[in-house]
């Protein structure tokens, strides 16, 4: 199975995040992340890592603002510039606003720190020297793993050559068009999923244990791309303002959709019942291409999650899925049981490969 994954991610590592509750705790999504799952497929015989090709910019600009990649390409360098504390010790240092754009106008300040609370959700995406380059390699990663499936889906009898993982950090699946947050800055699965979409329909299917708000917001009113998201409930879990069942598209978009929201302790029966009902959602659908943000952080004991999904569960979700017998990218998105994630990642992509 072609993986693509570049070893770039390890510039992007903010020495700590903010926690509800103000709270300093080191950066969760972390480059060990990676490491762990690289190591896992490493021991397989099937794992064929391959570095990105570059796609440039124009495919990221097709989905997200380009005030806002501007943004993300300057702040390090501006707010380096502004503060000589942040010089003196750039390392201990993180790029976060304090104050935040409540309902936004069209307005974007000028000044830095209101850019940043503009285009920044959250205390989570925090920006540091190398980010802008991660991100970058990131989108690339899903990009490379969208154009392998093209290349390769009609010159294969066998589903399972016609899937590529990318192995993705940072994650994309919070960041919308024009914003940043829960890890995300740039979202690519949708620059992945809006890149394939000019070859054909295509279905995404977020088994992040969070919900795909960014996906969400993109596709919101395109009915070419149907965006599915199983998730905690955003009445309790982050990211709490968006992902709830009711939301199911608008305008040429409605009904192309769908939210699945559950309760804390969901485990794999009621996970399989939720997928199950999603597969029928995209059968129906029939698309071409099906885009497939990953997270493990529905395992049980996540540190950021509240499910109790096992690794068996992870073998019968992958299983599901790939019945479903469409060229499919696997694109990295969260889970943060470190110690699980090779495993866990490598057992969910035996079914695809
Ligand atoms: C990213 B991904 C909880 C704070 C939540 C952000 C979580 C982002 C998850 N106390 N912080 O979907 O795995
Ligand atoms: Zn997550």
């Amino acid at each position: 199975m072609k993986i693509f994954y570049s070893d770039t991610h390890h510039h992007h590592y903010p020495s700590f995040e903010v926690f509800d509750g103000g709270k300093r705790v080191p950066y969760l999504e972390n480059p060990n992340r990676i490491d762990q799952i690289l190591g896992a497929l490493q021991k397989t015989n099937w794992a064929e890592l391959t570095p990105p090709a570059d796609f440039g910019l124009d495919p990221i600009y097709a989905v997200h603002d380009r005030g806002y990649i501007a943004f993300l390409e300057s702040a390090w360098r501006e707010w380096l510039a502004l503060d000589p504390e942040v010089a003196a010790a750039p390392n201990e240092h993180a790029f976060l606003p304090a104050t935040f754009a409540l309902r936004r106008t069209p307005r974007v300040p000028g000044a830095l720190l209101g850019k940043a609370g503009y285009y920044m959700m959250d205390l989570s995406a925090c920006i540091v020297a190398g980010t802008y380059e991660a991100i970058l390699a990131s989108a690339n990663c899903a990009l490379s793993a969208a154009e392998f499936i093209t290349r390769h889906s009609s010159s294969f009898i066998l589903h399972a050559k016609r899937s590529s993982f990318a192995l993705c950090r940072p994650p994309g699946h919070h960041a919308g068009k024009d914003y940043a947050g829960g890890y995300c800055f740039i979202n690519n699965s949708s620059v992945a999923a809006n890149w394939l979409a000019s070859k054909g329909k295509v279905a995404i299917l977020d088994i992040d244990y969070h919900a795909g708000n960014g996906t969400q917001d993109i596709f919101y009113e395109r009915s070419d791309v149907l965006t599915i998201s199983l998730h905690g409930d955003p009445d309790f879990e982050y990211p709490h303002f968006i992902g709830y069942a009711d939301e199911t598209g608008a305008g040429d978009g409605l009904g192309f959709h769908k939210n699945f929201p559950m309760p804390k302790g969901t485990g794999d029966e009621e996970y399989l019942h939720a997928l199950d009902e999603a597969l029928n959602m995209i059968k129906n659908f029939a698309p071409n291409y099906l885009v497939m943000p990953t997270g493990m952080d529905t395992f049980k004991g996540d540190p950021l999650g509240t499910f109790n999904v096992t690794r068996e569960g992870f073998g019968e979700i992958g299983k599901r899925i790939a019945a479903l017998g469409l060229p499919t990218v696997i694109i990295m998105e969260g889970g943060y049981a470190n110690e699980a994630l090779g495993k866990n990642v490598v057992t969910l992509l035996e079914n695809f490969k």
